[in-house]
Order: structure tokens, then sequence, then C-alpha cells
């Protein structure tokens, strides 16, 4: 799963068209907010850009907390898609792996209980120049790869709902 080489900033504006009306939920972990602030600030400029101006941008405190976050911005919020953004940093401790792997497993099983897309944009590093490089960086921001995910994600799901005969037709 290298980002060597993958540029997650690069994406197809025109694959978004459509999207304007869409309410988009921002679940921000205040751990490494200098990460986590730049993955927002990129996940921001694509809905800007999308046309999407329904934005409920919210911190939690860390990414523990992101799953149930995400779950409250669906249920009580109404939000289309929520983009789950945090940034875990391999410390000495196990911390690193049990945060990771509930952060994981939860924003997962936040989407698939919703019915909605939820989309995992946490960064998971052995250190922050790592971070940094995913966060604005060499290798674009990851926030910019998050967002377009939730549009696009939503777009299905509203296209599938309506029945319009829309994707790969066999
Ligand atoms: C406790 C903790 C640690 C050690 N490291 C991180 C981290 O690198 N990134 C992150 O988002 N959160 C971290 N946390 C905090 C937990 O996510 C959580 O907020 C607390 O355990 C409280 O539930």
């Amino acid at each position: 799963m290298a980002t060597e080489g993958h540029d997650l900033s690069a994406y197809d504006a025109e694959s978004l068209t459509g999207c304007s009306s869409f309410r988009i939920g921002l679940a921000v972990a205040e751990w490494n907010a200098e990460i986590t602030h730049a993955l927002r600030d990129g996940a921001l400029a694509v809905l800007e850009k999308a046309g999407v101006t329904d934005v409920k941008v919210h911190d939690v405190p860390g990414s523990f907390e992101l799953p149930l976050a995400s779950q409250w911005l669906l249920r009580h919020a109404g939000c289309d898609a929520v983009i789950a953004i945090g940034s875990v940093i391999r410390g000495e401790t196990a911390h690193f792996d049990f945060v990771c792997q509930s952060a994981a497993q939860g924003v997962l099983r936040a989407g698939l209980d919703s019915d909605r897309p939820v989309v995992f944009c946490v960064l998971t590093d052995d250190n922050i120049e790592q971070s940094r490089a995913r966060s604005g960086g060499k290798h674009g921001n990851k926030g910019v790869e998050a967002a377009v995910a939730a549009l696009q994600m939503a777009l299905m799901r509203q296209r599938l709902a309506s029945g319009s005969n829309w994707g790969i037709g066999l």
C-alpha cells in the first residue's frame, strides 16, 4: 500500500459534477493537529471546487473518537457522507496499533451501519516526516483523495437510489 509514486491529490474534477447539493461532514482529530488541519484544508478545497457549500466540520479529541463522531454526523446531522480525518504516529507503546485498528474498524462499521459513505482519511505513519509528505508534501494531500472518494460514493448512492441508468452496462 505504498504511496510512493502515487499523487494523492490527482483527480478528475469532472467526475464530481452534480455534488453541490450534498451535505458533507468532516470529523477532525485534534491529535497531531498540524497534520489533521492540513488534511482538513485539502478536503475543504475539493468540496469548495465541487460547489459543496453545506459542510459540517467538527473536532474530536483523537482518532479513536472518529467512528462515533462519524456516526453522529450521519444520524443526527443528516450528512450524505463523512470524511474521518486523523493522524496516528507510531510511538514506543502498542497504543499505535490499538488506535489504528479501532479507528479503521469503527469507521468501516459507521458507514455500513448507516448505509452512507464514511471515508477513512487517517494517516498511520512511523514519523511526522512521512505524515507531512502525505498532507500537502511530496506525495500530495490525502485529504484531497478522501474528499474525492466521499463525493464519488455519495453520487453513486444517489444514482443507484434514484434508479437512474448509470454505470457500466453489461
Ligand atoms: C492516546 C493517543 C496516542 C498515544 N496517540 C495518538 C495519535 O497518534 N493520534 C491520534 O489521533 N490519537 C492518539 N491518541 C488519542 C486517542 O485517539 C484517543 O483520543 C484517546 O485514547 C481518548 O480516547
